[in-house]
């Protein structure tokens, strides 16, 4: 990753900061007219033919975004937040966490059995599934371990994005609402959880209340426009819209509905949270509000006072993000950022702030609020609630120290 001049320039007049100045102050200014100007103006590709297109398009070789895989057994791979527009992860950039591995899985061989307190149990094949009327919406996804390394006061300074915050993602999913599935089987009107299994070599398992199917809950087979892809679950997964990472099962070969939770593997010994009176919340599926300035941010360096077009994700699992909060001195004042429309429910919202750098060391901050009135918490007010060895769901306050040479470290108070 290349952090230029020019790319600052660029992210600033996409953030509208630029403009909104009336003038492009990092951009340059041609001191010639005509033949002159075109000359200093670079290279002409008007000159030679173009390539032909291929049966697959590919990015342009000078555009390399890449996944982090941040485990010797490669379970687990982070997205590169830093280099991202907009709200959608590119499929091929969607982080990874499977506990054992990505299972081959023929889409003829598919099946997916509903059971347990229902008046008809029945197995659907993946044609099956895709003749049901399906619906398309756009969610984050987020690992609940995501944020460790900003839960505490004292953090590593040389973190990224990417590092910090990378198992998140943000996709269109197409799917066919569980509910739709619940109403073919006739489940049962007293069954109140149903477990959800993956055919994957660990075999995941997870208690979920059936109120989520009855909600929002999907079996989801497609992904921005095409097929999942194997890493998200082909052929098949279940997606919890705004709920822990873990409990969206993946390779999702059987439900099976419930009067009680089922107590796995994956919601008693993992995936719940201690806290600093010996006790644990368990079944804590919602995400919290949450943002991260994603630029500028470590390791950019900024080449000189100027504009900077600040930008960063908000995401909530209660709904849609009703306010981005922006400080540049360590959370002494506070201003809004402008979000990106349409702001969707459970999904990422893109924040922007245009930031007149006067090339003084800064504190940036980001702190979300959410459309129920929740606000983002400082590592502080968490570890009061929750205890400093908490594990999961960290959603605290966190930002990037810039010194007056333009270099930028994580920090979170
Ligand atoms: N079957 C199965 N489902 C799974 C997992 C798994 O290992 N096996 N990992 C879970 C975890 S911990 C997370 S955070 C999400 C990650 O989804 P992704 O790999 O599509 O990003 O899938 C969840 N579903
Ligand atoms: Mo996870």
């Amino acid at each position: 990753m290349t952090d230029s001049g020019d790319s600052i320039s660029r992210r600033s007049l996409l953030a509208g900061a630029a403009a909104a100045a009336g003038s492009a102050i990092t951009a340059r200014v041609l001191r010639a007219d005509g033949a002159e100007a075109a000359a200093q103006a670079g290279p002409d590709p008007t000159k030679v033919p173009g390539d032909r297109p291929q049966v697959l398009g590919s990015r342009s070789p000078h555009e390399t975004p890449e996944k982090l895989i941040s485990s010797s057994i490669g379970g687990v791979t982070r997205t590169p937040l830093q280099d991202l527009y907009g709200t959608i992860t590119p499929a091929d950039l969607h982080f990874e966490r499977h506990h054992h591995g990505i299972p081959r899985i023929e889409p003829e061989a598919y099946r997916l059995l509903i059971h347990g307190m229902v008046d008809r149990p029945m197995v659907f094949t993946l044609d099956e599934l895709r003749r049901f009327p399906s619906v398309t919406r756009t969610y984050f996804l987020e690992c609940s371990g995501n944020g460790g390394a900003g839960y505490s006061e004292t953090p590593r300074a040389d973190v990224s994005p990417q590092q910090l915050d990378g198992l998140l993602s943000g996709s269109e999913w197409t799917g066919v609402p569980v509910k739709t599935l619940f109403a073919e089987v006739g489940a049962h009107a007293d069954a109140s959880w149903f477990l959800a299994e993956g055919s994957d070599a660990a075999v995941m398992a997870r208690s979920v209340p059936v109120e989520k199917a009855w909600d929002d809950a999907l079996i989801a087979y497609a992904q921005n426009g095409e097929a999942i892809r194997p890493e998200q679950g082909y052929p098949a997964r279940l997606l919890l819209p705004g709920w822990e990472g873990n409990a969206n099962v993946k390779w999702v070969r059987r439900l099976e509905l419930s009067d009680r939770p089922f107590m796995t593997r994956d919601e008693t010994s993992r995936y719940s949270d201690p806290l600093k009176d010996g006790t644990a919340r368990i079944f804590s599926f919602e995400m919290d509000a949450k943002s991260l300035i994603t630029y500028p941010a470590h390791p950019v360096r900024l080449e000189g006072p100027g504009w900077v077009g600040i930008t960063g994700y908000a995401w909530t699992g209660r709904g849609r993000i009703a306010r981005v909060e922006l400080s540049l001195d360590g959370g002494a004042t506070w201003a809004s950022a402008s979000l990106q429309e349409p702001v969707l429910p459970k999904a990422l919202t893109r924040f922007s702030f245009g930031w007149r750098w006067d090339g003084e060391p800064a504190h940036l901050m980001s702190r979300a609020v959410d459309e129920t009135g929740y606000v983002q918490p400082t590592v502080a007010e968490m570890q009061a609630a929750r205890g400093p060895r908490s594990r999961y769901h960290y959603n605290t306050i966190r930002g990037w120290k810039v010194g007056a040479d333009g270099t930028i470290g994580f920090a979170t108070v």
